[in-house]
């Protein structure tokens, strides 16, 4: 109903965060979508997380692809820039956005056929280049707005609504995701809240390629008792490796978790992240450890979510190739574009 408005009243008793601005104003138009979709909650989820950090909407740059999952930033953050690309090509978009203007706050939002179908190639060169991003894969296991096809990611032989079984190797892409160089990966579930929000709080905290494969049933298509997005089954095989928790404001650490069980991880930027193993032999900063172990559980058919790999002294595309720290848009003429003389010794120190 997108002629629908939301009301502008609002309680004056509403909770209101560092900015004084309420849950409300991150909020964005009344959703389309089925009800029940999983996309809906991870929209909530994201709210939820830019109201808890005090994120002023404007510094907000949300992109998607096309799908159920690429509308969702019309449902969220109405006061930040959004741009709606082509199916499957929001990474190159968001690259070239994230180059430009490095004083935004960039969250790529997609589906599962978007970036591992179409967007394979997209999503793989984006997440390899250190894009400072946080990019969500919404996963249903189908193309959910073109009712209801297999993409790459359903499992092999989970079976559609109509009973056919998918007869291809499903892609996983968390394991993608880390075996490309992204340097904080989760994987979390559309309908755990308590772990999605800190997960995405983290991740936007994070400087460098983030990614958050989020399992999200489409109640439309694939919700049936032999599909394993369904909420049933991901209900009854998720394994849980870690909790997070964002320690805002960079207060100094506190010496009084129990060793062992919590660990506080120091971002590159100062950010805290304070981890709650709920498996102790679980280290999410081995990468090779993380990749096999996510594998192994995979072939028990288990659902691993939490934080899966974390380099918290990462550098971005930025760090990288050491670019201008000035947004473009806010250089001067002559220091965007510095004549012929100093392009002449450009290509002379290159010769
Ligand atoms: C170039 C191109 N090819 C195909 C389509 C048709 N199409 C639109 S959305 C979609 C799949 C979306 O699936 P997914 O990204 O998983 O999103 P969901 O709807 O499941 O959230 C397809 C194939 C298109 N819009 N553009
Ligand atoms: S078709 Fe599926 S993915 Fe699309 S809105 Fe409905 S439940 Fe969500
Ligand atoms: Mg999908």
């Amino acid at each position: 109903m997108t002629y629908l408005t939301k009301p502008k009243l609002r309680h004056p008793k509403l909770p209101s965060n560092a900015l004084g601005l309420t849950r409300r104003d991150y909020e964005g138009a009344v959703s389309t979508l089925c009800a029940g979709c999983g996309h809906d909650s991870i929209s909530a989820a994201i709210i939820q997380s830019c109201f808890e950090l005090s994120i002023p909407p404007h510094r907000v740059a949300k992109l998607s692809g096309i799908g159920c999952s690429s509308k969702t930033p019309t449902y969220l953050l109405g006061a930040s820039h959004g741009f709606n690309s082509v199916h499957g090509r929001m990474p190159s978009v968001l690259t070239g956005a994230a180059l430009a203007n490095l004083d935004l706050i960039y969250l790529g939002i997609s589906g599962d056929g978007d970036s591992a179908s179409i967007g394979l190639g997209q999503f793989a060169h984006c997440i390899r280049r250190g894009v400072n991003m946080t990019y969500i894969v919404e996963n249903n296991g189908v193309y959910g707005l073109t009712k209801g096809q297999f993409s790459a990611t359903a499992d092999k032989s989970s079976k559609s609504k109509r009973g056919a079984a998918a007869q291809d190797s499903p892609i996983d892409l968390v394991s993608l995701a880390i075996l490309l160089g992204a340097t904080f990966v989760g994987r979390s579930f559309s309908g755990d809240k308590a772990q999605l929000v800190p997960m995405l709080k983290a991740a936007i905290e994070h400087r460098g390629a983030a990614f958050i494969d989020c399992i999200s049933p489409c109640v439309a298509f694939n919700n049936h008792p032999e599909s394993t997005k369904s909420y049933d089954y991901v209900r009854a095989h998720n394994e849980a490796m870690n909790r997070l928790d964002v320690i805002e404001g960079r207060e100094p650490i506190a010496a009084d978790y129990a060793p062992g069980t919590v660990e506080v991880i120091r971002q590159h930027d100062g950010s805290l992240l304070k981890l709650r193993k709920l498996d102790h032999h679980y280290d999410p900063t081995d990468k090779i450890a993380a990749m096999s172990y996510v594998q192994e559980r995979q072939a028990l058919g288990e659902i691993v979510t939490g934080l899966l790999y974390l380099d918290s002294g990462a550098e971005d595309l930025h760090a990288r190739n050491r670019t201008v720290l000035t947004p473009l848009n806010q250089l001067s003429e002559a220091a965007l574009c510095p004549g012929s003389a100093a392009l002449e010794a450009i290509n002379a120190a290159l010769r």
